[in-house]
């Protein structure tokens, strides 16, 4: 899934409260974020104030609660899709 847009869908601020990753990182550059896996630069990210705080350990992009945070890319979360 890909945030391109100041709009997040209504319904992905009904999932549970969980973190899911949303095909982004920065683990090819440090703190240049890009789609995966593309690599394409990304152009909006909704970050929570005061991420990314993960430096070299935290390289892929997690949704939790409507914002994304940066997380280990090793942790066991479920991927969030989007249908064309
Ligand atoms: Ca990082």
């Amino acid at each position: 899934m890909t945030f391109n847009n100041t709009k997040i869908n209504p319904v992905i601020e009904t999932l549970e409260a969980a973190r899911y990753w949303v095909g982004m990182r920065d683990e090819i550059t440090e703190g240049l974020w890009a789609h995966y896996p593309s690599e394409t630069p990304m152009s909006y990210m909704k970050w929570v104030n005061n991420q990314p705080d993960g430096g070299r350990a935290s390289n892929c992009g997690a949704y939790y609660r409507g914002y994304v945070y940066d997380e280990p890319c090793s942790q066991n979360y479920k991927p969030l899709c989007e249908m064309p």
